[in-house]
């Protein structure tokens, strides 16, 4: 009987271990394309049901509507107060990722094809949302780093997921950190000592050029050779005909960011139908956009298992050009790469379920 009683107690705390819900830091590059907002969408649907609590949600880039952009979609779900961080002084700066200079965000919307074409999905939607941001541009929001240190110090021990779906530049600069009156760790102790895994959309499978470790590409090199925990990667594979967002573009109701994200922004089911080619070279479907980063927020959430296969291996960036391989090695690989489990189709579906659920707190 006393075994038993002994086995239960260990089993009934194995399971809440198992089964407590993820802690998420979620690092996003709200720049150019937008499946970073569907990724934030489903987090946030996710925390609504209780599967996931968002530690913090920052930007990997100083694109000036890249953190208010964040912070509308955070309003929107009842969650206004989420702490948010750029990257100081360094990373992509402007409204591209090739950009010199910044754009000024007192600046004239202007044209969606415009120079910043890429980030006017972004600057519209402080545009359309007043009152809903707290930084109009993302120099003015605090250090990353900061942020990272301070929620990852009041955390406990191997407790934290973090899941990036943009640029790496955050999560080099954050091993880099020195001791402080945060923490007497510096960068790598502490993750070493508060992070589970990273979840990282990045990598292109089985070599070439992926964009979210390209561009700042000695950054992804730093923090990918000198990372402490585990890494899980949801390639550009996999996103690249996993296609989300046509449910919500076309949900009744009333607008909200996030319908009006995917609705400006993918081809109509008529444009599609005429050319599917075309899109699918851009990474379009009748089901919406590739959806890259809501898999890793998926992986990052409920884990690889219920939708995805895992291969072992290692991710590295090769030459100085941004380049980067996955060499598999099934035995002593220290990463994973998902790869296809459930169908694609369904897992969109799952996606989609996702970014139209009603937000629980929040919506106006
Ligand atoms: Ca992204």
């Amino acid at each position: 009987m006393m075994k038993k009683a002994v086995v239960l107690i260990l089993c009934s705390s194995a399971l809440f271990a198992v089964s407590a819900p993820p802690k998420v830091i979620f690092d996003t590059d709200m720049l150019t394309d937008f499946d970073d907002v569907g990724a934030l969408a489903c987090l946030h649907a996710l925390a609504d049901a209780g599967e996931c609590e968002i530690l913090a949600t920052v930007s990997s880039t100083r694109g000036n509507a890249s953190v208010g952009a964040i912070e509308v979609i955070n309003h929107y779900y009842g969650r206004p107060d989420i702490p948010t961080g750029a990257p100081k002084g360094m990373g992509i700066l402007g409204a591209h990722p090739g950009a010199k200079k910044k754009v000024d965000p007192k600046s004239p919307l202007g044209e969606k094809s415009g120079n910043d074409g890429g980030h006017y999905k972004y600057r519209k939607l402080l545009a359309d949302y007043p009152g809903w941001y707290r930084h109009a541009d993302a120099d003015d929001a605090p250090d990353a780093n900061d942020v990272y240190r301070r929620i990852l110090a009041a955390q406990q021990d191997g407790s934290v997921t973090i899941c990036s779906v943009g640029f790496i530049t955050n999560l080099r600069r954050l091993l880099e950190t020195k001791p402080d009156a945060i923490s007497p760790l510096d960068g790598k102790a502490l993750v070493a000592k508060k992070v589970k895994r990273w979840v990282a959309m990045a990598c292109r499978y089985p070599d070439g050029k992926e964009y979210n470790s390209m561009w700042d590409h000695e950054s992804s090199r730093i923090a990918f050779e000198n990372w402490p925990t585990p890494i899980v990667f949801s390639d550009v594979l996999y996103g690249r005909d996993c296609f989300a967002g046509r449910a919500v573009a076309e949900m009744e109701g009333p607008r909200n960011p996030v319908k009006d994200v995917f609705a400006g922004n993918i081809p109509s089911r008529e444009e599609i139908r005429k050319d599917s080619h075309k899109w699918l070279r851009r990474a379009f479907g009748m089901g919406g956009r590739a959806a890259w980063d809501e898999t890793a927020v998926l992986v990052a959430v409920r884990g690889i298992e219920p939708y995805f296969n895992a291969e072992r291996g290692t991710f590295r960036m090769v030459g100085n050009k941004g380049d980067d391989e996955w060499a598999p090695d099934a035995e002593n690989g220290p990463h994973i790469r998902i790869t296809e489990k459930v169908s694609k189709f369904e897992v969109a579906r799952v996606i989609d379920g996702l970014m139209t659920r009603k937000p629980l707190h929040g919506g106006k």
